[in-house]
């Protein structure tokens, strides 16, 4: 996959690409990341990528000359999706990260929270995604998030651990406890169903605890969740009174 970022801070993407599983991603070429700076295609002397909004009021609003001219240059004839990072955008969630991963190609234009002009909107931008309801100062963190989220999906990404498809959000119930050793720590002893060497009942175990822990926290997630009967029978016996998803 390759992944081209345009924005007026790149050296904000140096560290955070260089470590860990995007790191290691990018080692192994699953991954071309390709930041620019967009004042590179600013056509005035001061390089100037914002200006004033018309009609008045405060802030400053992304041109859209620059934008278009480098999007231009990156892209080549293929459609690929161009997607302005936004606080207006649609929610980023699991499910848009695997709809991503399985392009071959991305293109992310960091706006400003101020704003950027409507007419790189209406006739540049295929896609608008926002990371959450809260105010960042840019898109660049909203980038950064969206290329980890998308990175450690693609095939060999995730090198030894677990399968991404094992994750919370991925299976649509929030994991249980995990533990390591020692088997007792100041006075804190780990189930002992873990050191039983059972498995049916180590996976019994897990899979109720993963129940327990979403009823608890993420309650609004068991209206979504791929569950089985099993699955339903427990948490109505630990108290859901909610609904279950259609099954498929
Ligand atoms: C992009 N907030 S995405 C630009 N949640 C500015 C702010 C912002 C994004 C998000």
């Amino acid at each position: 996959m390759r992944i081209d970022i345009l924005t007026i801070f790149p050296e904000m993407f140096q560290s955070p690409f260089d470590a860990s599983i995007i790191k290691r991603a990018r080692e192994k070429g699953l991954v071309d990341i390709h930041t620019y700076n967009l004042r590179d295609w600013a056509t005035d002397k001061h390089k100037t990528t914002d200006d004033t909004p018309y009609g008045g009021g405060g802030g400053m609003i992304m041109k859209p000359e620059p934008i278009f001219a480098a999007v231009e240059a990156i892209k080549d004839e293929e459609e690929i999706p161009i997607i302005l990072l936004t606080p207006q955008g649609r929610l980023f969630t699991q499910e848009v990260a695997e709809e991503l991963a399985r392009h071959d190609r991305l293109l992310f234009i960091c706006g400003r929270y101020e704003g950027v002009d409507e007419r790189i909107r209406q006739h540049l931008a295929t896609d608008e995604i926002s990371i959450g309801d809260y105010v960042l100062s840019g898109g660049e963190l909203a980038a950064m998030v969206i290329t980890d989220a998308v990175v450690r999906l693609l095939p060999g990404a995730l090198g030894y651990e677990r399968a991404a498809a094992e994750d919370s959000h991925a299976t649509g119930l929030l994991e249980g406890p995990h533990y390591t050793r020692p088997p007792e720590f100041r006075g804190w002893a780990i189930p002992e169903v873990l050191t039983s060497g059972h498995h049916a009942k180590v996976a019994e175990w897990r899979r109720r605890q993963a129940l327990k822990r979403t009823l608890e926290r993420r309650p609004d997630m068991l209206a979504r969740a791929r569950l089985s009967s099993q699955d339903k029978r427990w948490l109505r016996e630990m108290g859901y009174a909610g609904p279950f998803a259609e099954e498929d």
